[in-house]
């Protein structure tokens, strides 16, 4: 008899950090090994993301149950799965595609399928008696990861004034892992007297960072990083740099981005380029992700040939983790780099396949948690197995975003003179 088979798969219906449900599962083998994964949830999505089922009921959760979801797993996808090797990862995620039958997951769900793939990967680890970095990249996950630390909030993710959904902080000049998420503490402790001081709110959003009416807009949000950079003591660009998310399809419309908070008016595609280009001569900006909507294939390709030599150009919404939309950024030079999010193709084989495509073309890419999260920390370990050197997993605050933190301190201890940070 196999041990490692699977014995049971059980899903259940929970609440993810915005108070909205989603699905936890829970995968048993033969030798009593237990798997547990929760799946997160976003806010400002792409319109090409795998489906997330969500049950349509209005008298429950305005309509956002899983309840089908969890059906789904406890019926169709236990009958599929029940008895097989729990270590086959790649065929057990190639079997739930396939019995799923839709291009997107929209038959039994992505939260369903990816909640199972993530569970199943965590019972073989134990099984194992690995961890599940180790698990899921072998011997050489070793790198322990850059954060980007999301300290002021604005888009879908928060009221504040801010069109752009995420200001970060990215300590890429400290020697180890928990040396950065000090760095970055200090910074956004800084940062909260700053705002405080100023008459400002220091109240937070959806990721954990500040969410103020600043006066001065987008442009004051990264004067006030600088600041409380060195304010913490911290040389800005050299210990601390700059990332940004402005997930700017959610303020283009009708062929504008609409930079209605801030006052900034509307800009072309060109405007936006020539904005960031400017910013990335006043501020210590590293990286922007989706600094245009992701149907402008053509601004996105004019923006990394204006700045990809000098900063990194992430693609998210338009790229969704999806192997398809990242061959054709690599075919049209879209970006340098990829937000890599497990919800958004559904499996981890999958999301595995996108990396592999983005380490191949020389592209960057970057683990990435959801607006909406749980307090599971697969995508911790996930990140140190694919060794890419950088994770976005929101403020240093809020228990969702501190947990993917505390694992990856844990991680970096665990293997001690090994641990290498960054890529
Ligand atoms: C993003 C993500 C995570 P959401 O746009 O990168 O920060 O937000 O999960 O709302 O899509
Ligand atoms: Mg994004």
């Amino acid at each position: 008899m196999n041990e490692r088979a699977i014995q049971s798969i059980r899903a259940l219906e929970i609440l993810d950090s915005r108070g909205f449900p989603t699905i936890r599962v829970r995968v048993t083998l033969k030798d009593g090994s237990v798997g547990v994964a929760s799946v997160p949830s976003g806010a400002s999505t792409g319109a090409n993301e795998a489906t997330e089922l969500r049950d349509e009921d209005a008298k429950r959760y305005q309509g956002k149950g899983v309840l089908t979801a969890v059906k789904n797993v406890n019926t169709e996808i236990a009958a599929l799965l029940v008895g097989r090797d729990a270590t086959e990862q790649p065929a057990i995620d190639a079997a739930m595609i396939e019995l799923d039958g839709t291009d997107n997951k929209s038959r039994l769900g992505a939260n369903a399928i990816l909640g199972v793939s993530q569970a199943v990967a965590r019972a073989a680890a134990q099984s194992c008696e690995v961890p599940l970095y180790l698990w899921l990249g072998g011997v050489g996950a070793v790198h322990v990861p850059v954060p980007m630390m999301n300290v002021l909030n604005g888009g879908k993710h928060a009221d504040s004034s801010l069109d752009f959904q995420e200001f970060m902080i990215m300590p890429k000049g400290a020697p180890t892992f928990a040396e950065a998420l000090r760095y970055g503490s200090e910074t956004f402790q800084a940062l909260k007297k700053i705002l405080h001081g100023k008459g400002y709110a220091t109240s937070v959003g959806d990721e954990g960072g500040f969410a103020p009416q600043l006066k001065g807009g987008n442009d004051e949000a990264c004067e006030l990083i600088v600041t409380a950079i060195e304010k913490a003591g911290y040389r800005p660009g050299k210990d601390i740099a700059i990332a940004l998310d402005p997930a700017a399809s959610s303020f283009f419309e009708s062929g504008k981005y609409r930079l209605v908070r801030s006052g900034q008016g509307e800009k072309t595609s060109d405007e936006m380029i020539a904005l960031f280009g400017q910013w990335i001569g006043r501020y210590p900006i590293v990286s922007i992700e989706d600094g245009l909507a992701e149907d402008d294939w053509v601004g996105f390709a004019q923006m990394t040939a204006a700045m990809g030599a000098k900063i990194q150009i992430v693609g998210d919404d338009n790229l969704v983790t999806n192997p398809r939309f990242i061959a054709r950024g690599i075919r049209e030079k879209t970006c340098n780099a990829a937000l890599i999010k497990l919800n958004q193709i559904g499996t981890v084989s999958e999301t595995v396949d996108a990396i592999h495509l983005c380490r191949k073309a020389g592209w960057g890419f970057v683990i990435s948690h959801r607006s909406g999260e749980t307090e599971d920390t697969f995508m911790a370990d996930f990140a140190v197995a694919m060794g890419g050197g950088q994770i976005k997993t929101g403020s240093i605050c809020r228990s969702e975003r501190i947990a993917k933190y505390n694992r990856l301190l844990e991680i970096e201890a665990e293997l001690g003179g090994a641990a290498r940070f960054g890529a």
